[in-house]
């Protein structure tokens, strides 16, 4: 195999941890014998081992000694850490162990890392070969890299709308629109995002669970957006009045995703932002409703977005686009 197909299984191993790393990246990682895969690792949650320690110590707790290592090479899906955080430093462990190369898909852009990490295994006399398949560990990573290079979470705008365009009846009042498909596609997108955010007139009217309830994990911190609120809040939610404050406590709070969930006015204030990096547009391909509320009218290529896939499930289509970079 070559690099890149080890690479490739490096990120397959991380998407394991959708959903449960935030704020951390997701990470994978192999340790090569002679072209063969002889353990894996991947970074499961928040707090617990990383991929590189997790690979070695599955290959050890299966009883195999530690000196066969030497003449190994580790793939790794970003550049291993170099700073003591919840563990200690997995560079120091490569290091320990005289792994003979290491090839990483793309350097950590956290601060405390930054390069260091491939610094410490270089000056140990480790090879180090940077950036295999980095344009698909950076697109896996797009939450974890908007949050340290950007500053702000990553925005996804999801909307259901008819065959005729409406996201609901002029008295919005709550009218189902996808399938079943659909609600569990929009479950997997909760349970990846850190956050979601509603409008204050879909969460009276609707009054949302805004929970995965098919994939497990932890749930998504709720906010209602609305700069004039004054009844009771849900005790769940918290308020948001503008992006800017917005972007301030996701960063406080270490949420580094977030799902918009409507209704228009919402998702028209973030669309005229800039900031959105995300668009799934889900439409019915039977319902239609004849009149009532628009779904939001947005120039992909103005707000710096490429539609990147066009599928159909049972009753709907998905159009989701993306930011560029
Ligand atoms: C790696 N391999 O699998 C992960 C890395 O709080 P900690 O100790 O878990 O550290 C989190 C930071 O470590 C995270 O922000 C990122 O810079 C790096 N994550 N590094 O070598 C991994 N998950
Ligand atoms: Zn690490």
């Amino acid at each position: 195999m070559k690099p890149i197909d080890y690479i490739r299984r490096c990120i397959e191993l991380a998407a394991q941890g959708k959903g449960w790393v935030n704020p951390n990246p997701l990470v994978g990682c192999v340790i090569v014998h002679e072209d063969k895969i002889i353990s894996e690792g991947w970074h499961q949650g928040y707090g617990q081992a990383h991929a590189e320690r997790m690979a070695i110590d599955e290959y050890l707790s299966a009883g195999n000694v530690a000196e066969i290592f030497k003449e190994c090479d580790v793939y790794v899906s970003l550049e291993p850490c170099s700073h003591f955080g919840k563990t200690p430093p997995c560079a120091d462990l490569l290091v320990k162990h005289r792994f003979k190369r290491v090839f990483v898909s793309m350097l950590d852009p956290n601060i405390l890392v930054a390069g260091s990490g491939i610094e410490k295994l270089r000056q140990a006399g480790i090879s180090v070969e940077v950036g295999i398949g980095e344009a698909l560990a950076r697109s896996q990573n797009r939450f974890f890299l908007s949050f340290h290079e950007k500053k702000r979470p990553y925005f996804i705008l999801k909307w259901a709308e008819t065959s005729d365009g409406f996201i609901a009846p002029e008295s919005r009042f709550r009218t189902a629109i996808s399938g079943v498909e659909s609600q569990k596609y929009v479950h997997a997108l909760r349970q990846e995002c850190s956050a979601i955010l509603v409008g204050r007139t879909t969460l009276l009217g609707d009054n949302p669970q805004l929970t995965d309830r098919y994939f497990g994990g932890p749930q998504p911190v709720k906010f209602v957006f609305s700069s004039s609120w004054n009844g009771d809040l849900d005790e769940d939610f918290q308020m948001v009045e503008n992006v800017q404050q917005f972007i301030k406590i996701c960063m406080e709070q270490g949420l580094n995703s977030v799902l918009v969930e409507g209704g228009l006015q919402t998702l028209e204030y973030f669309l005229a932002t800039g900031l959105v990096d995300e668009v799934h547009q889900i439409q019915s391909k039977s319902m239609v409703l004849g009149t009532g509320i628009n779904g939001p009218q947005f120039e992909s290529a103005a707000l710096g977005l490429d539609k990147v896939s066009h599928t159909e499930n049972e009753s709907d289509f998905i159009t989701v686009y993306k930011r560029k970079s």
